[in-house]
């Protein structure tokens, strides 16, 4: 069985988010997605509007999607790779290059980004309907 392994935020799920898994679950049989807990949110200086338990839940209701773990640091991934037997790492490709270092343990995959479509520019357009 091919594991295929991505991370993220994935909050308030879109279909940027929903192209990257389909394309990633492409790669093998079986998708583990680490997404980040609030307190790794705050690392990465992101404030989801859903929480952990609520984006894990959503996500574990993509087709695409067979196994939710925790991401709660940046270190983890080798960890990842090796205890869940992965054999390939994917990521969009706003991270391009960013954990090659994976490549001693898996294949390292960058997608390219869904183009027009982002979590932050869903809560701006919100916010500019709200101001009229
Ligand atoms: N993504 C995409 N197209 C978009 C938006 C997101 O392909 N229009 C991809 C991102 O490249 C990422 C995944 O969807 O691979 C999840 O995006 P985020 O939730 O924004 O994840 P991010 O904050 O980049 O966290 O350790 C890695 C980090 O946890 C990644």
């Amino acid at each position: 069985m091919k594991k295929v392994i991505t991370y993220g935020t994935f909050d308030l799920l879109h279909w940027g988010h929903v192209n990257l898994l389909r394309r990633a679950k492409e790669m093998g049989d079986y998708l583990i997605v680490a997404i980040s807990s609030d307190e790794f949110n705050k690392l990465k200086d992101k404030k989801s509007y859903h929480s952990f338990e609520n984006r894990k839940m959503i996500l574990e209701a993509i087709r695409y999607v067979d196994e939710v773990i925790a991401e709660e640091n940046w270190d983890q991934k080798v960890h990842d790779v090796v205890d869940h037997n992965v054999d390939v790492f994917v990521m969009g490709s706003d991270w391009e290059g960013k954990f090659d270092f994976l490549k001693d343990h898996c294949e390292v995959v960058y997608l390219p980004r869904t183009v027009g479509i982002s979590t932050s520019k869903i809560k701006d357009d919100l916010l500019e309907v709200d101001n009229g």
